[in-house]
């Protein structure tokens, strides 16, 4: 059971970490030394949490420009600083 129990934590691990979700995992091989003989090895995996995402709006830029930078940074445009897609965020702000 033990065997089957760290395959699919290891599994889960790979899973992760192939969606970029950082993992470290602690087990036998990464144990504080000092560990008592005879305990029961563990693996316990920890997961970070994802960078939260803050969804910005033009009224959060000072101006035109700092929206156009938060555009060029990431084009694919998460926060919806362009909506009509011609490549010039929160044209109402003003430059
Ligand atoms: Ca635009």
């Amino acid at each position: 059971m033990e065997v089957v129990r760290r395959a699919l934590l290891m599994a889960s691990a790979a899973l992760l970490a192939s969606c970029g979700v950082p993992v470290a995992a602690s087990g036998p091989g990464s144990a504080p030394a000092g560990r008592a003989s005879g305990d029961v090895p563990t693996t316990r995996l920890v997961v970070e949490a994802p960078t939260p995402f803050h969804d910005l709006d033009c009224a959060d830029f000072a101006d035109q420009g700092a929206a156009q930078e938060a555009l060029r940074r990431d084009p694919l445009d998460p926060h919806g600083l362009d909506h009509d897609r011609d490549g010039v965020a929160c044209e109402e702000l003003r430059r």
